[in-house]
């Protein structure tokens, strides 16, 4: 990884972590309504997925905020739309779990669970006939790997060998349900085993998850196929606003809060790649401006109009879809 590289993974993801702060302070002021699911503690998978997987098409879950940011998308513009505003980058209709952009080729944020891995078969099938191999990226979570619709997934990118790459994020927990509960084995990546190549890797860890995604996108652009990738990480929050947290013990939380990704990639910083540490000083300095930024941003926004409230709802013509 470059020097450069390093650098702005860091402050994505010290960005995105105060970015998710503001997001609950004003959830609980109610300037933020609806659903809020915090990605507090698997900011290094979100940030280093993004920026390895730089080309091709992304789809995700509904615990997206941090990913738009680092795929290009303006932290006012998001905070907007968690906001409701019209500035919003899904014109304040879409909220917390519907982030698109469509210029940044991030197609969401899903709130079904596992409704984005069909989505995403379907694009990586198109893109494949197309002629053009850079690749779809679906994000998804343990819980979502129990679904049928992940299973016919796998069928049909394995059967047509489509470029796509399966990033499973496995926080262990489907809201407050143990992975050992709802599955026979822990390591997900196990049921895409028959149908492509699996890797495994540690999600706090942003070189790691950076590493494995640049090889598995030149793979798929040499025409490989598909590929999965499953990430081990570990939320720091509920699940949601509406979860306290409760079924996590103190001695869980504190396990899990030990390998916090942004202390270990401050450390590489220092160590491997040789920032003092006045110019990371710096690189959180901006990223606290730009937070303060989105959230004066979104506060002074217009609300949509009422006419807003008829748009798409039925087809029109879709202009700014990508061809
Ligand atoms: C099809 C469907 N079933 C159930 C739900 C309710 N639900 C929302 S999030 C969630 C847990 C998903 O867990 P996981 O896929 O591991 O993602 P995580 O929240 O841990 O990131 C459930 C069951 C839903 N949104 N959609
Ligand atoms: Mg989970």
């Amino acid at each position: 990884m470059e020097k450069l590289i390093a650098q702005d993974i860091y402050y994505l993801m010290y960005l995105g972590r105060a970015f998710e702060y503001k997001a609950k302070e004003h959830y609980m002021t109610g300037d933020i309504s609806g659903f809020l699911h915090l990605d507090i503690g698997q900011e290094a998978l979100s940030v280093a997925s993004m920026k390895a997987f730089e080309k091709g098409d992304v789809f995700t879950t509904y615990r997206e905020h941090i990913m738009a940011i680092a795929r290009g998308m303006e932290p006012k513009y998001v905070m907007a739309e968690l906001f409701g505003k019209a500035s919003g980058v899904s014109g304040g209709k879409g909220g917390s779990m519907h982030l698109f952009d469509p210029s940044h080729f991030f197609y969401g944020g899903d709130a079904i669970v596992g409704g984005q891995i069909p989505n995403a078969v379907g694009c990586a099938y198109a893109r494949k006939y197309q002629g053009n191999l850079e690749g779809v990226m679906v994000v998804f979570g343990d819980g979502a790997t129990n679904g049928g619709a992940f299973f016919e997934s796998l069928n049909i990118a394995a059967t047509h060998k489509l470029p796509i790459l399966f990033l499973c994020e496995n926080n262990e927990y489907a809201i407050g349900t143990n992975i050992k509960r709802a599955a026979p084995f822990r390591e997900q990546y196990k049921k895409a085993e028959p149908y492509m190549l699996t890797k495994a890797v540690d999600g706090m860890k942003a070189d790691e998850v950076y590493n494995a995604i640049k090889e598995a996108q030149s793979l798929l652009e040499k025409g490989h196929g598909p590929i999965f990738i499953e990430a081990y990480t570990c939320r720091f929050e509920g699940h949601s606003m509406s979860d306290a947290n409760l079924y996590r013990s103190s001695q869980e939380m504190k396990h899990c809060k030990a390998k916090d990704p942004l202390p270990y990639f401050k450390n590489k910083m220092l160590t491997e790649f040789n920032f003092t540490q006045e110019e990371i000083e710096a690189v959180e300095k901006k990223a606290d401006e730009s937070v303060q930024e989105a959230v004066e941003f979104a506060t002074n926004a217009k609300e949509p109009s009422l006419d807003a409230l008829y748009e798409h709802v039925f087809y029109e013509e879709l202009n700014n879809v990508v061809s």
